[in-house]
């Protein structure tokens, strides 16, 4: 899946750079290689998605309906017209948005990066955009820059600066403007449901509003498609959007919904090569097995992404705790959402479980940041991750025995629970299995884990 071949991204950029009629300023950046490009992500393995935007406000309500699923989508399935939903931007004025706040809440859970939502499927756009008035400052009283601020606050604290960009948009009538209130979903795959103006859309208007984003913010960590099912959109916008994307910000990751190469919800793409985009994007789903490639888990800490007051269904923090280790342990990411309301808060319920995730990866982030997957199936206990010539066993149910089996083939050179690295854990190792002797009590309420050197 990784990446579409060398030579194809060679070939595409020559070709690009030769048939190219938009001028561009070209980046003097140091163009890395893939592998370098990708580091920093591979390592971070933590990062916070933020569904924001004038569906906050709404709250997924509408006088005695409820929309199901993510409340994001209310301007669609509460039947909004366009003229109707407008009201919601024209009333967007979050005036305790406080991006510092929101980037150390991100950083103290143990979150190296934030993808914000520039602009989702309901069109309204974050930023002030030049080729839009249907945006924060010209269509909000609010008229901050919620970007920028959010960027600014990104690069003080250390944190990396990522945006989502809905390739639908409901707003627009050269993109999925014109079917409203007729838009379904269930058409995506029709193509005889396109707007035939659908490319002027792409080409003047969402390619300048990606510009934007990647020439007045800084350096942008990843951009974060989606929408990527509908039929007006071709693998050749894809490409095509790729090559510009790295041509501005040459270092910049692109999520696999640039392109048309995603099979389903399980975000991977089937034909390795033969699409852009830099990795999977499993949505609300982990894989049930590591997978040789770069991918990144997307989830909600309820069901929804948008903020929905209605929806109380959240995942316990230990659950959440365990996905980050799962995913980690499969060699993934874990972009967990929040849904900020339409004032700029974030949910108590949110900010309780970040705050039990910092706790978790303040003590054993050591295991998490910069490992890689295990080389191991799952053991019946929890999971592995790898680092160098250290295995980490975190440990989801911890042994009533007092003892501990790991893999046959683990050489134990020395053991200790991570936050306890004076006590040293006996092994004995038979031609059966590795028993470590742990103690009886688990040392972390949620998830425990053991640090293991290995005699290679
Ligand atoms: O922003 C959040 C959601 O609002 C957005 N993605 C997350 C990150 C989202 N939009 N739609 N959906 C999620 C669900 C769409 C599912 C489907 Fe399909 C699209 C079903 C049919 C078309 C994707 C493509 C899955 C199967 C084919």
């Amino acid at each position: 899946m990784k990446i579409i071949k060398k030579s194809l991204v060679v070939g595409l950029l020559a070709v690009l750079q030769v048939t190219s009629s938009f001028a561009q300023e070209k980046s003097d950046v140091k163009k890395l290689d893939d592998d370098q490009r990708m580091e920093w992500w591979r390592d971070s393995k933590f990062g916070m998605f933020i569904h924001w935007g004038a569906y906050s406000i709404i709250g997924g309500e509408r006088g005695t309906q409820i929309a199901g699923g993510g409340a994001e989508w209310a301007m669609d399935k509460l039947d909004y017209t366009i003229e109707d939903y407008e009201k919601f931007p024209e009333m967007f004025n979050p005036t305790m948005f406080d991006a510092d706040a929101w980037v150390t809440m991100a950083k103290n859970a143990g979150m190296k990066y934030i993808v914000i939502t520039a602009k989702h499927h309901e069109g309204f756009a974050l930023w002030d955009s030049k080729v839009s008035d249907y945006d924060v400052i010209d269509k909000a009283p609010f008229k901050r820059d919620v970007i920028k601020e959010l960027s600014e606050a990104c690069k003080k604290q250390g944190i990396k600066f990522c945006f989502y960009y809905s390739i639908v948009d409901w707003h627009h009538p050269q993109a999925q403007g014109n079917l409203y209130p007729n838009y379904n979903i269930s058409q995506h795959d029709d193509p005889t449901v396109v707007n035939p103006k659908f490319p002027k859309y792409y080409k003047n208007y969402m390619k300048p509003q990606v510009k934007e984003l990647l020439t007045n913010y800084g350096d942008v960590g990843v951009v974060w498609f989606d929408g990527d099912w509908i039929s007006d959109y071709t693998t050749e916008m894809g490409k095509d959007l790729y090559s510009y994307i790295r041509d501005i910000q040459p270092n910049t990751i692109v999520n696999n919904r640039v392109d048309k190469g995603r099979t389903g919800m399980d975000g991977m793409n089937n034909n390795p090569g033969q699409f852009a985009g830099d990795f999977g994007t499993p949505e609300q789903e982990i894989p049930d097995t590591g997978i040789d490639s770069d991918w990144e888990a997307c989830m909600t800490m309820n069901g929804s992404w948008g903020y929905k007051p209605s929806d109380t269904d959240w995942k316990s923090s230990e659950d959440l705790i365990q996905k980050l280790v799962d995913i980690v342990s499969k060699g993934g990411n874990f972009l967990l959402n929040i849904g900020p309301d339409g004032f700029g808060r974030f949910p108590s319920e949110s900010i309780r479980r970040l705050n039990a995730m910092g706790e978790w990866t303040q003590k054993n982030g050591e295991a998490i940041y910069g490992a890689s997957a295990s080389p191991y199936a799952k053991p019946k206990w929890g999971r592995y991750t790898k680092k160098d010539g250290v295995l980490y066993a975190h440990v989801f149910d911890w042994p009533e025995t007092g003892t501990l089996k790991l893999h046959k083939d683990i050489k134990v050179k020395k053991a200790t629970v991570l936050t306890d690295s004076k006590t040293v854990l006996k092994s004995l190792a038979t031609s059966r299995e590795v028993v470590l002797e742990v103690p009886m009590l688990a040392p972390d309420a949620t998830v425990s884990v053991i640090k293991i050197e290995l005699a290679n």
